[in-house]
């Protein structure tokens, strides 16, 4: 257990950074004490047309759930990420957006431009009849006019909500019709790692499926020939040059909706989370400028997509807000070779560089010359959100890219919860390789057992993790199912936020997030993290990749089926299984031995990099035949292989 070790703050980062480990203490316990007193102060980090009086009203009671903060202040959030920011700096770069080929050029939008190309886009959907409070779906390649669109539609007040340009004609035929949308924002196509998805050909084919009420507006990026229904398909671009580049910013409610985003839940069909307009502003911003001690003058980089949370919070509200740079990137870490991160790194002088476990461990496999080929002195600050990161990847994170001087935050947070809950602060907290440390100010993580529900008031225990009070970027609802919100979140632990993860608290306070419940495993009467196995198949330099899940095994309840991927060139061999199993077994003990163990080319991931497990299990449990929705998935294809190449055969 690596408990014990700490990593303390680099002595020169302390020095300059926004939170000192004596402050972090103090105003940490001021935010719980007394929390309306505390967020009264941050909500000003925001311009309010109409300033609020009441800062916290929230109620977790099954029934009756509800959240508001700063409920009677009006704001509009694109002009607190846009037009407050022209004076001061209308000439510095807003948003810089790197190419998917690095041979094109890369673009720097200023706010000043930002501003103008906001007003079009919004007058475009105004002209489209587009108003306050509909809903408009946005499914777009990670290109300028992303954020313009959605900057658009706070602008007027109309609700976004973006389906990743990965996704099926069926999954986003579906979320078209479930937030009723008005309208669908697209683009020809999507160039991603040097391939290209028609956008507008899926949209066609969901629109088959919607109401035909529902506009078509498309963004020319690649110029790919595309079929168009007049009456019904809108040219954006040429559009926006016709109309007006001014466009008032519409006065909402502190808490009307800014977006809904569809996430998936352990069952049933994708739940829309819908986010609030100043509570979720005021804290992303908050989150963005502490998390990264981001200052004046940064190029922040968040390589998520915008179609993920972590793209919503931490490439755009965030850093706009905070009037910072932000970087964009179209493409693929891989392309055109593993050092496309570091290049770019490089080429924009990027402080801060926010990824996911799942990024650095597929570049570690391709090992340190693509990174040590650049120069990424311009680092600051690094970070992972997603999933646990497991020591072997942090430790090379940390040595090969960060030069061991360069703090990591692992943040952890959801789509739920609209910002980082429990994270390091750079200029404060001590790391420990593998642990997303303590919570962010305002943040009270309770651990329940999960049998008895009760709390768990020892510093060093294990079990369940909610959240004791609300904090202003918590998700207000399921979209036009406030029901299942209180279900799903507020009823197996009565009182409490549930997050679905179970975690662990050390002797020093810090939680080390074990995987979603659902993900637990009991092997004959041993409670199992499914991750702990992945961290141990992953430590061994063979294996760029593991999943791990149960199967029903006759005599040990739950048995250990193990998904792994090799490093690129390793040949996978009976005698490298064995050994993987005798390494698991060295590693966490023999309770823990992949029962069986399969050769993974691929794993089936959501293109937030996220393993599907569902999947997984029921390929494990042989029963590939009931697999159910793949349209999610990043590569379906990977199926099919681990399909054939099952292990368990009935
Ligand atoms: C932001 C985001 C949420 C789930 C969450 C947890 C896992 C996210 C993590 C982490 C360990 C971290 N997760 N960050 N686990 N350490 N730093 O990822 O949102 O897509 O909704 O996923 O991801 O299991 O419950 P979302």
């Amino acid at each position: 257990m690596l408990d014990d070790k700490k990593v303390p703050v680099p002595g020169s980062f302390a020095e300059g950074a926004h939170v000192t480990a004596e402050e972090y203490e103090e105003r940490y316990a001021r935010s719980i004490a007394d929390p309306e007193a505390f967020w009264a102060e941050e909500g000003k980090r925001l311009d309010w047309i109409e300033p609020y009086t009441r800062v916290k009203n929230c109620n977790f009671d099954l029934g009756s759930v509800s959240i508001n903060w700063f409920e009677d202040g009006i704001l509009n959030v694109a002009a607190n990420c846009v037009d407050r920011h022209l004076e001061t700096r209308g000439e510095q770069t807003a948003i810089i957006w790197e190419p998917d080929e690095p041979g094109d050029a890369a673009r720097h939008i200023t706010y000043n431009e930002l501003h103008e190309q906001v007003c079009r886009f919004a007058n475009v959907l105004k002209s489209q009849g587009v108003a306050k409070g509909d809903r408009v779906i946005i499914y777009l390649p990670m290109i300028p006019e992303a954020a313009y669109a959605m900057l658009a539609c706070a602008r007027i007040g109309a609700v976004h909500s973006v389906v990743f340009a990965g996704f099926s004609p069926d999954a986003l035929a579906n979320r078209i019709n479930d937030c009723g949308a008005k309208a669908v924002i697209t683009a020809d196509s999507a160039p991603r790692g040097g391939k290209r998805t028609g956008l507008k050909s899926n949209t066609d084919a969901a629109l088959l499926h919607c109401s035909d009420k529902v506009r078509c507006l498309v963004v020319k990026h690649t110029g790919d020939q595309t079929t168009w229904i007049d009456g019904r398909d809108v040219d954006v671009l040429s559009m926006m040059e016709d109309v007006a580049p001014d466009c008032d910013p519409e006065p909402m409610g502190a808490e009307d909706p800014l977006f809904i985003l569809y996430t998936s839940g352990s069952t049933g069909k994708p739940k829309g989370v819908v986010h609030s307009s100043g509570g979720y502003l005021v804290y992303c911003a908050m989150t963005h400028e502490l998390v990264f001690d981001y200052h004046a003058g940064d190029v922040y980089w968040c390589t998520a997509d915008v179609g993920w949370v972590t793209g919503h919070s931490y490439i755009l509200y965030g850093p706009l807000a905070n009037g910072a740079t932000t970087l964009m990137f179209e493409g693929v870490p891989t392309y055109p070779d593993a050092g496309r991160f570091w290049a770019i790194c490089e080429k924009h002088d990027v402080a801060q560089f926010y990824t996911a476990p799942t990024a650095i461990r597929a570049l570690m496999g391709h090992g340190r010359e693509p990174v040590e080929r650049y120069d990424l002195s311009s680092l600051k600050v690094l970070g992972t959100v997603g999933e646990p990161i497991n020591p072997e990847a942090w430790n090379w994170y940390n040595e090969v890219v960060g030069k061991g001087e360069r703090p990591i935050v692992d943040t952890w947070w959801q789509t739920e919860t609209g910002g980082h809950l429990l994270t390091p602060l750079p200029g404060a907290t001590p790391l420990k390789p593998g642990s997303a440390t303590r919570p962010f100010f305002g943040i009270e993580p309770i651990v329940l057992d999960p049998q008895s529900g009760a709390e768990i008031e020892e510093t060093e225990c294990e079990g369940v993790l909610c959240i004791k009070a609300s904090w202003p970027g918590q998700m207000r609802t399921v979209w036009g199912d406030h029901e299942r919100f209180e279900k799903t979140y507020f009823s197996d632990y009565k009182g409490y936020y549930f997050s679905g993860d179970g975690c662990r608290r050390d002797a020093d306070g810090y939680y080390w997030i074990t995987g979603r419940v659902d993900d637990v495993i009991n092997v004959s009467g041993h409670r199992m993290g499914t991750a702990e196995v992945e961290s141990a198949l992953v430590a061994h330099r063979d294996v760029a990749e593991a999943a791990v899940v149960g199967y029903p095994h006759d005599i040990k309840g739950q048995g250990i089926y193990a998904y792994v991927t090799l490093m690129n060139g390793v040949e996978p061999t009976d005698d490298l299984r064995a050994e993987l199993e005798k390494w698991v077994r060295t590693e966490i003990g023999p309770i823990a031995k992949p029962d069986l163990l399969q050769w993974a080319p691929g794993l089936p991931k959501t293109r937030s990099g996220k393993i599907m497990r569902r999947i997984l299990r029921k390929i494990a449990e042989d029963d590939a035949g009931s697999l159910g929705d793949t349209s999610t998935l990043a590569d379906p294809d990977v199926v099919d292989d681990l399909v054939e190449n099952r292990m368990n055969r009935k």
